[in-house]
């Protein structure tokens, strides 16, 4: 990994994930209790070694920034060489924003040229997932491909939202199709799946950077790794999938874009479960992030004969459940939840205080939201409608200003 250097694209706005996103990226999108949606890309970094990191990022990267400079910069300042850093979009060659994710790498060549790696691993900072890029750089060596794809399996009916990719049986991708409506491609092990790209590319420098100025030249592109860097490419270089499975090469290993609220709401019910899919106390794969100074949670009696208890929940420090009964869900840093209020299946940011009497359930509340006693959310979506933002499949989600939003399409 000493070879290789990290570009990890953190600049997509989000809108799925909306009114989440409507102050801060997706990659800064709080994820079971204590992280960020970035932490887990980064955490995958470290932990295979992969320690020259380049963030890229773009749409409202305030609380982005922040989060990398204080919890993830100190991880590797002390050794020579080794950074996690943002580089922030004013490094332009151009006068333009970015306008795809290729255009947003092309854009910093300078920066990533300086580092003379012989490798470049592209990475997004969206997914929740546990994978060692070593084993990947390892096959990409073997294979003498210049481009390496990580791949997974995917239902036919999912190829509208990624690349589609056509592997012969050794390996190596012969065809490759950008969010097709419907594919005929079928995975040679699995032939009833489609292999998908997980937006995971491992490129030889020396190929990399000629085809992003040859892109960057070309103006009916649209700058962007799917669409027109990866099929450029194909037939031109040897380029090869990384199939993401178990050893039987029989499942898809879990990975999850979090785009959707709905999705990212499964994805944080999933870490409180008994047995996780996605397991934060696996000692062999840690998760970091940013660490604060918090007290420790607490569990208290509130009022006389209640008990503040949490069941099936993750419950961050800083926290106080007083008289109140929380199940199944997920508590940030710093939240108070108050007697004879009742918590189920939900995500509650940091800074939250639930009055007494609430009855929660199916929600996300967003940070510094204070709800008032006796307030009833995600038992009648026509209600939650006048005040919240409710999703299409009925997730209510509760911003710091209780304003009205109309759904999106
Ligand atoms: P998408 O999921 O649609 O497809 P895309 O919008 O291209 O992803 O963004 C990829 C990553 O780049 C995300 O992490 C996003 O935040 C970031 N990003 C987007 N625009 C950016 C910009 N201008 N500057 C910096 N960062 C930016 C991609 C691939 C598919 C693949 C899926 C897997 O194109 O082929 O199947 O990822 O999720
Ligand atoms: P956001 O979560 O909205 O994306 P930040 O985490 O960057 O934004 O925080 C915005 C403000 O809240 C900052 O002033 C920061 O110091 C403060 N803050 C964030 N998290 C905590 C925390 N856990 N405890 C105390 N203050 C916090």
């Amino acid at each position: 990994m000493r070879d290789t250097l990290g570009v990890l694209l953190a600049g997509g706005a989000g809108e799925r994930l909306f009114p989440l996103t409507r102050d801060r990226a997706k990659p800064a999108v709080p994820f079971a209790g204590q992280y960020r949606i970035i932490d887990i890309t980064l955490s995958n970094c470290i932990n295979s070694d992969l320690r020259r990191v380049y963030i890229l990022t773009q749409y409202k990267a305030l609380s982005l920034n922040r989060h990398i400079r204080e919890g993830w910069g100190p991880v590797v300042a002390n050794e020579l060489g080794e950074f996690i850093e943002i580089l922030p979009p004013m490094q332009r060659v151009s006068k333009n924003w970015y306008t795809g994710t290729a255009d947003a790498v092309y854009q910093n060549i300078y920066s990533i040229g300086a580092e003379q790696p012989k490798y470049v691993i592209i990475l997004s900072g969206d997914h929740i997932y546990k994978m060692n890029y070593g084993l990947m750089l390892d096959q990409h060596r073997e294979s003498g491909a210049a481009v390496t794809l990580a791949t997974l399996p995917i239902h036919p009916d999912e190829v509208r939202q990624f690349g589609v990719v056509e592997v012969a049986r050794n390996g190596e991708v012969t065809g490759f199709e950008e969010k097709p409506a419907e594919t005929k491609m079928r995975s040679p092990f699995m032939p009833d799946m489609v292999d998908a790209s997980m937006g995971i590319y491992i490129f030889n420098t020396d190929v990399l950077l000629p085809e992003l100025i040859k892109d960057a030249e070309d103006p009916t592109s649209k700058h962007d790794f799917g669409h027109n860097i990866l099929p450029n490419i194909l037939g031109k270089y040897k380029m090869c999938a990384y199939n993401f499975v178990d050893e039987n090469k029989q499942k898809a290993l879990y990975w999850r874009d979090v785009g959707t609220l709905e999705a990212y709401y499964e994805a944080n019910m999933d870490v409180a479960t008994v047995s996780p899919t996605f397991n934060l106390y696996d000692k062999s794969w840690p998760m970091r992030t940013r660490s604060y100074q918090y007290p420790p949670a607490k569990f208290v009696f509130g009022e006389p004969g209640r008990t503040g208890m949490a069941i099936n929940s993750i419950v961050c420090s800083g926290s106080i459940v007083s008289g109140a009964v929380v199940r199944n869900s997920v508590l940030s840093q710093d939240v108070r939840v108050n007697s004879y209020a009742d918590v189920d299946s939900s995500v509650i940011f940091t800074h939250v205080n639930i009055g007494r009497h609430c009855r929660i359930r199916h929600a996300i509340i967003d940070r510094d939201v204070h709800i008032p006693d006796g307030t009833v959310i995600g038992y009648d979506p026509v209600e939650d409608k006048k005040n919240y933002f409710v999703s299409q499949n009925g997730l209510t989600v509760v911003t710091r200003d209780y304003s009205v939003y109309e759904n999106p399409v």
